[in-house]
């Protein structure tokens, strides 16, 4: 698929799950992948921090066969070459992973995604093509070592509307507090543990997304 059709597709996305197997319930990244397709996510960014190469690149490749059947974007989260190995659609780099522009080099048909904490950050990616970037963390989150303190829903309208790419979100958001967000202006809302650790997934990936499509018509 070239670069255009995946950011076509990438526009439409609602709600953004993110894996972690620590934070799964007891459950394995496979299986919190068809909870969300059953709960009409169509997208997905394989996250596992824990586990060696080999085993992310064999799980990535499942993912592959899953998300290819499923019609569903497969983002994988710092690994350009597990991306590419596997034939994903994107990969999703931090700050201090591979710079944008080797990634771009070497993958010019993946969606690239940069996270970025700061409107300084946000515009730099920008200028240098990303093809979205994530604003975060919006609220103060343990999922993430380091993260204490969230730039609050104001940074999404601030840094949001300074952007002309699609941009996520992500960081403690909650069925609690996604209205706040939504009312911010956040159209793309990227989750782990609102979705990993809840009780039924697919049917809090379909209460999420209903939630968001609502907010585009009000
Ligand atoms: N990156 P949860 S926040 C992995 O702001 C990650 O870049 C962030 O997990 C960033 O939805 C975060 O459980 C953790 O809070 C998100």
């Amino acid at each position: 698929m070239t670069r255009e059709k995946r950011r076509a597709r990438f526009d439409k996305i609602d709600v953004y799950p993110v894996t972690c197997e620590r934070l799964s319930a007891g459950r394995s990244n496979l299986e919190v992948l068809e909870a969300v397709i059953r709960g009409g996510a169509r997208i997905i960014q394989l996250r596992e921090k824990e586990c060696s190469k080999r085993d992310l690149f064999d799980l990535a490749l499942t993912f592959r066969e899953v998300t290819a059947r499923a019609g569903v974007l497969l983002i994988i989260n710092d690994h350009l070459d597990i991306a590419l190995a596997v034939g994903g659609d994107g990969v999703h780099l931090g700050q201090d992973d591979l710079p944008l522009m080797a990634a771009r080099r070497l993958a010019p048909d993946l969606v690239i995604g940069i996270s970025t904490h700061s409107l300084e950050e946000a515009l730099d990616a920008q200028r240098q093509g990303a093809d979205y970037v994530n604003i975060g963390p919006v609220f103060a989150t343990s999922t993430k070592a380091g993260v204490d303190r969230g730039l609050g829903p104001e940074a999404i309208a601030s840094i949001g509307s300074r952007l002309s790419v699609p941009f996520t979100v992500m960081g403690g958001i909650t069925a609690a507090n996604l209205d706040e967000v939504l009312a911010a202006g956040a159209r793309r809302i990227a989750m782990i543990t609102a979705i990993t650790q809840a009780a039924d997934i697919a049917e809090t990936v379909q209460l999420f997304r209903r939630k968001i499509r609502a907010s585009y018509s009000s």
